[in-house]
């Protein structure tokens, strides 16, 4: 397992299905509808249950790099942060950057406020959304190096990799020690 320390907060990266993990915020790789769909979407109202769902639909969507809470159903977590991240779009890189450092960020500011100590993510936009790993991992390490220190109170971030490939990646990507 890799772990590196940002601020005062300890990332740590693990490959796994991020419905069993167990923290006090899971971010949800969503659509801007709020209305479930496939890949990790799927798997966390699966697990979570029917009461995710409802709770999304009163929140009225969520704008690309932006992110909204609810509850957690069954999940071993007390809140799903439903984050939004780009369509990856080769011709504007630049613009998909930005707004996939925003989802993160706005999710670890969205942990804070609810008094999240610790935060699972899985890989957001490197499924059906298109982002190469290699870019994607650079966004990632980078928003976490800008962001984690003015969140001490956030001690974990988990970086949930499905398979051994996203790992592979995020690893090539971390910083040095
Ligand atoms: N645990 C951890 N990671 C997972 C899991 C899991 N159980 N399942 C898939 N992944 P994706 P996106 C990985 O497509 O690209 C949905 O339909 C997966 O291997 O879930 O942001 C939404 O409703 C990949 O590395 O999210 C949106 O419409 C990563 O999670 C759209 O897909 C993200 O893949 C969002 O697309």
């Amino acid at each position: 397992m890799l772990a590196r320390t940002i601020g005062r907060t300890v990332v740590e990266m693990i490959q796994g299905d991020i419905t069993t993990v167990k923290a006090d915020a899971v971010v949800n790789a969503a659509n801007s509808a709020l209305a479930g769909g496939g890949g990790v979407d799927g798997a966390i109202h699966r697990a979570g249950g029917p009461d995710i769902l409802a709770e999304c639909r009163r929140l009225g969507g969520c704008a690309t790099g932006d992110a909204k809470p609810t509850s957690a159903g069954r999940l071993p977590a007390r809140w799903v942060i439903h984050t939004v991240g780009p369509v990856y779009n080769p011709l504007r890189a630049e613009e998909s950057a930005r707004l996939l450092g925003s989802a993160y960020r706005r999710s670890i500011e969205v942990a804070d406020q609810l008094g999240a100590r610790s935060v699972a993510f899985p890989a957001i936009s490197c499924g059906v959304y298109g982002y190469p790993l290699a870019d994607a991992a650079d966004v990632v390490w980078e928003t976490l190096a800008q962001t984690l220190p003015g969140h001490p109170n956030i001690e974990k971030v988990l970086l949930v990799q499905f398979n051994m490939h996203a790992y592979d990646a995020y690893e090539a990507a971390a910083p040095t020690e």
